[in-house]
C-alpha cells in the first residue's frame, strides 16, 4: 500500500499512533485538525512526527469544508477517527455528540458518493454500541443495545457504513474497537485518570483520587496494537467489520490496583458502594474513594470482546493486556513529574 491518507482526528490518541505507523510504512499523511485557541499537536510532538504530517483545517460537521478537503487531497484512504469520544460528556452534549459522530461520517460518505471517489474508508466504531450486553463475550454478530448518546450516535454511523457499502459499493469498513489505552490517552478516561493522579499522590502528596463505578468491567487493550489492526482492515481485499479486543476482562478496581502496585501502594478496599475507599496497607493513607459525581446516568458495566474473526482473517493478535498497560501508563505518568 502507498498513497495519500487522510486521518480525521489526528490530534487524538489513536490518530497520533496511526499517523506514526502509516508514516513508517511510507504513506503521505494528511491530518484534519479543527480550530482551537492553542495548537493540540502534543501527541504528535511526543511521537516526533509533527513535521511529517500535512495539516489541513477540518471541521467534520461542516459539509462544505469536508467536501473541499476531500476534493483537494483526493486521498486513497480515509480513517475517520474524529469524534466526541467521551461517553460521560455525551450525556451533557447529546446533540453535539450526534453531529460530530454521525453527521461527520455522513459528510464524508456523501462527498465520496456524489463525486464517485475511489477511496477506502475506515470508521471508528466502538464496543459502546453493545451497551447493556445481550451476549458474553461480544462478537460481530452480537445484537447492539447502546445505552448512551455516544453509543447511539456511533451505532447510527455504523449502520451508515453498512448502508453505503451495500447501496453504493463504497469500500467502507468499521472496526468495533473495545477500550484501548496508552501513555497518550486523554486524562478524562478512567485508566489515565488513575495513573496520572496516583503519580501525583506518589510524588507530590496529592489528595485522594475520586472515582465512580469501581465494579465496571472492561476489555482493555493497548492503542498502538489497535491502530495496526485499522491498517490491516483497509489492506484486506474486501471491506468488512471486525471486533478488535483482547478477550480479557478486568474491573476499574483491578486497574486501580495494578497502577497502584507499580507505584508501591498495596491497596486494601474498605466499605461498600458510595462508602468504598482504598487505603495503602503499609501507611494507612487514603488513596482513592468513590464519588457519585462520576456516576453516569446509565453506565455500560460489562464489556468483553471475542476477537476470533480478526485473529483468523487478518492474522492479528494483541499481546499487551491490562496489567502491563497499567504499568506502562503509571511509569509514563511518574516520569512526567520531575
Ligand atoms: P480522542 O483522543 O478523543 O480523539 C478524538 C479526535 O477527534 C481529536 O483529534 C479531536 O480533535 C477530533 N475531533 C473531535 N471533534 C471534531 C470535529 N468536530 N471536527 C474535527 N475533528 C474533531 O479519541 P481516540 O481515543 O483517539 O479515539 C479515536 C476514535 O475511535 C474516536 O472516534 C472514538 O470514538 C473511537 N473509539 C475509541 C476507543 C478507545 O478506547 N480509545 C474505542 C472505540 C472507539 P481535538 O484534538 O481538537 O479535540
Ligand atoms: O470509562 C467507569 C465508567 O471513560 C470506563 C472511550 O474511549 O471506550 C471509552 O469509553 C468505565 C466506565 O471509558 C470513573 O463509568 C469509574 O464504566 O474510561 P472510560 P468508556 O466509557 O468505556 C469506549 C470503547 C469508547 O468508544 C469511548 O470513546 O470506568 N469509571 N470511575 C470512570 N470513568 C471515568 N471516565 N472517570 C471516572 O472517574
Amino acid at each position: 500500500m502507498s498513497g495519500k491518507v487522510l486521518i480525521t482526528g489526528i490530534t487524538g490518541q489513536d490518530g497520533a499512533y496511526l499517523a506514526k505507523s502509516l508514516l513508517d510504512d511510507g504513506f503521505e499523511v494528511f491530518g484534519g485538525v479543527r480550530r482551537g485557541s492553542v495548537p493540540k499537536t502534543y501527541r504528535l510532538d511526543y511521537l516526533g512526527i509533527t513535521e511529517k504530517v500535512n495539516f489541513t483545517q477540518l471541521e467534520i460537521t461542516e459539509f462544505a469544508n469536508v467536501q473541499k478537503v476531500l476534493r483537494e487531497i483526493e486521498p486513497s484512504y480515509i480513517y475517520n477517527l474524529a469524534a466526541q469520544s467521551f461517553v460521560g460528556d455525551s450525556f451533557v452534549f447529546p446533540h453535539f455528540t450526534s453531529q460530530v459522530n454521525y453527521l461527520g461520517l455522513l459528510n464524508i460518505l456523501e462527498t465520496i458518493r456524489v463525486d464517485k471517489m475511489d477511496v477506502k474508508v475506515y470508521q471508528a466504531s466502538t464496543s459502546e454500541m453493545f451497551g447493556e450486553v445481550l451476549e458474553k463475550p461480544q462478537t460481530e454478530k452480537t445484537p447492539f443495545n447502546p445505552i448512551s448518546p455516544y453509543g447511539i450516535s456511533k451505532l447510527a454511523a455504523h449502520h451508515l457504513v453498512k448502508n453505503y457499502r451495500q447501496a453504493y459499493d463504497i469500500y467502507a469498513c468499521s472496526g468495533i474497537l473495545f477500550n484501548h489505552e496508552s501513555e497518550l490517552r486523554g486524562l478524562e478516561f478512567v485508566s489515565r485518570k488513575i495513573t496520572n493522579w496516583l503519580a501525583k499522590i506518589k510524588k507530590l502528596n496529592f489528595e485522594p483520587l475520586a472515582l465512580g463505578n469501581l465494579d465496571s468491567i472492561r476489555d482493555w487493550g493497548y492503542a498502538p496494537e489497535y491502530v495496526d489492526m485499522m491498517i490491516k482492515m483497509l489492506k484486506a481485499e474486501n471491506p468488512d467489520d471486525y471486533v478488535i479486543s483482547t478477550n480479557t476482562e478486568y474491573s476499574v478496581r483491578d486497574f486501580l490496583k495494578f497502577a497502584a502496585a507499580y507505584m508501591d501502594f498495596d491497596l486494601v478496599f474498605e466499605g461498600k458502594g458510595i462508602e468504598e475507599i482504598a487505603l495503602d496497607r503499609k501507611t494507612g493513607k487514603k488513596i482513592a474513594f468513590v464519588s457519585e459525581k462520576y456516576f453516569r446516568a446509565s453506565d455500560v458495566v460489562y464489556l468483553r470482546g471475542d476477537n476470533t474473526k480478526a485473529k483468523k482473517i487478518l492474522n492479528w493478535k494483541p499481546k499487551i493486556l491490562a496489567p502491563k498497560i497499567a504499568e506502562k501508563m503509571a511509569n509514563y505518568d511518574l516520569s512526567l513529574i520531575k
